[in-house]
C-alpha cells in the first residue's frame, strides 16, 4: 500500500501536506531557479526584485512582450521574455567585479508580460504603448524583453509621449528595419520607418538615429537609399570591428543626443554574431561580437539621457544550449548596471 493511502487513512481527510524537509527544497514556481543560491554571500537579481504594485518608486521596470506575429519567417521570439527571465534568474547576480558596480540598492521590479493579442498587431501595439507610457510616466526606466522588433514602434512612441522635445535612437541590428508597410501589413522590419513617418508629436528625426551592426545580404538597395536620403547614420558591423567600439559609441551618442531630451536603446539580438546569438529569426555571421555589444549597452546605459531599452528577437525554439538567452541576460544586466551607475554611481 502506498504512503498516500496510509496518510488518508490515518488523517481521515484529504489535505495536501508536504514534510518540512520537502517544503524546504521547493522554490516558488514564478522564481524557478531564482532563489537557489548555494552561497549566502550571493545576492541574485531575483532577490532584489520588488513587487511593483507595492513600490513607491522604481528606477527600472522589466516588462515582457511575448509577441512574434510580425516576424516574416522563423517565429519563436514570443517565448523570449519568459526564457530570458528564467536564464536571468539562474545567472544574474548583483555585482560585476570588472566595473566594481553593485546593483543591490536599485529599485527594480518585473511588471510581468503584456497580455498581447496574437492575431492583432495594432491592438497589441496599442496595449504596449499604453503600458509603457504609464511606466515611463512614473519615472521608471523600462527594460523591455521582446518579442519581435516591430514592438519598438510602441516602445519608442511611449517615450515620445513622455518627452517634450525630440527622442534619439541607437539601434543594434543586422538589418536596416526601415521597410515600408507592405499591403498594409506591419512587419518586424518596419519599426523605424514608422517612427520617422507616423507619430504626430515628436517623430524620430533621422539625424538622431544610428544603426550599429548592419551586416549581411538580407537588405534591399531601396532601403539603403532610403537611409541615405533621410540622413540615418549606418555603422556596419565591419566598421565596428575595424574602428573599435569605443570610437563608434562616442559618435553614436553624439548623434542620438544632439538636441534630444532622451535616448532609446533598441537591441535586436541578430545584431550580434551568429556564434553567440544563433537563436533568432535571421542569424548574422560577421555581426557584433558579444564584447562589442556588451560594452556598447553599458556605455549607452551610463549616458544621462538614456531612458529605456528593448531587447528583441530572442527565439528560444531556434536556440542551442540556451546560448542566445545567456547573451541576452548579460545584455540586460549591462543595462541594469549601467542605469544604476548613471543614477547613483557604483
Ligand atoms: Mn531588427
Amino acid at each position: 500500500m502506498s504512503n498516500y493511502r496510509n496518510y488518508k487513512k490515518i488523517k481521515g481527510v484529504l489535505k495536501l501536506k508536504l514534510s518540512v524537509e520537502a517544503e524546504k527544497w521547493l522554490l516558488d514556481a514564478k522564481k524557478s531557479g531564482g532563489t537557489a543560491s548555494f552561497d549566502d554571500a550571493d545576492l541574485k537579481l531575483t532577490q532584489i526584485l520588488q513587487n511593483w504594485r507595492e513600490a513607491d518608486n522604481l528606477d527600472i521596470g522589466i516588462l515582457g512582450i511575448p509577441f512574434d506575429t510580425s516576424v516574416f519567417f522563423r517565429t519563436g521570439c514570443r517565448y523570449g521574455p519568459d526564457v530570458i527571465r528564467d536564464t536571468m534568474s539562474m545567472y544574474a547576480n548583483s555585482y560585476e567585479p570588472g566595473y566594481g558596480v553593485n546593483i543591490k540598492d536599485i529599485n527594480i521590479a518585473d511588471f510581468g508580460n503584456v497580455n498581447v493579442h496574437h492575431q492583432d498587431v495594432l491592438e497589441t501595439h496599442r496595449r504596449v504603448e499604453n503600458i509603457v507610457t504609464d511606466i515611463i510616466g512614473n519615472g521608471t526606466v523600462p527594460l523591455i524583453l521582446g518579442g519581435d522588433h516591430g514592438l519598438t514602434y510602441p516602445n519608442v512612441k511611449a517615450l515620445m509621449n513622455n518627452t517634450k522635445g525630440k527622442v534619439g535612437v541607437i539601434m543594434l541590428d543586422g538589418h536596416l528595419d526601415v521597410r515600408k508597410t507592405q499591403d498594409g501589413v506591419i512587419s518586424s522590419g518596419t519599426p523605424f520607418r514608422r517612427l520617422i513617418e507616423e507619430p504626430e508629436r515628436n517623430p524620430l528625426d533621422p539625424k538622431n538615429f544610428v544603426e550599429i551592426g548592419i551586416n549581411g545580404w538580407l537588405s534591399s538597395k531601396d532601403y539603403g537609399d532610403y537611409c541615405k536620403e533621410k540622413g540615418i547614420t549606418i555603422i556596419p558591423a565591419r566598421e565596428v570591428h575595424e574602428r573599435g567600439y569605443k570610437d563608434v559609441i562616442k559618435q553614436a551618442l553624439e548623434i542620438a543626443g544632439n538636441g534630444t531630451d532622451a535616448i532609446w536603446l533598441s537591441v535586436d539580438i541578430d545584431g550580434l554574431d551568429s556564434s553567440v546569438a544563433p537563436g533568432t529569426c535571421a542569424p548574422n555571421p560577421g555581426g557584433l561580437t558579444a564584447h562589442e555589444a556588451l560594452e556598447i549597452v553599458w556605455t549607452v546605459a551610463n549616458h544621462p539621457k538614456c531612458a529605456g531599452m528593448d531587447l528583441l528577437e530572442v527565439a528560444p525554439p531556434l536556440d542551442f544550449n540556451n546560448i542566445t538567452s545567456i547573451v541576452a541576460t548579460y545584455l540586460c544586466m549591462q543595462f541594469i548596471g549601467g542605469i544604476k551607475n548613471q543614477k547613483y554611481g557604483k
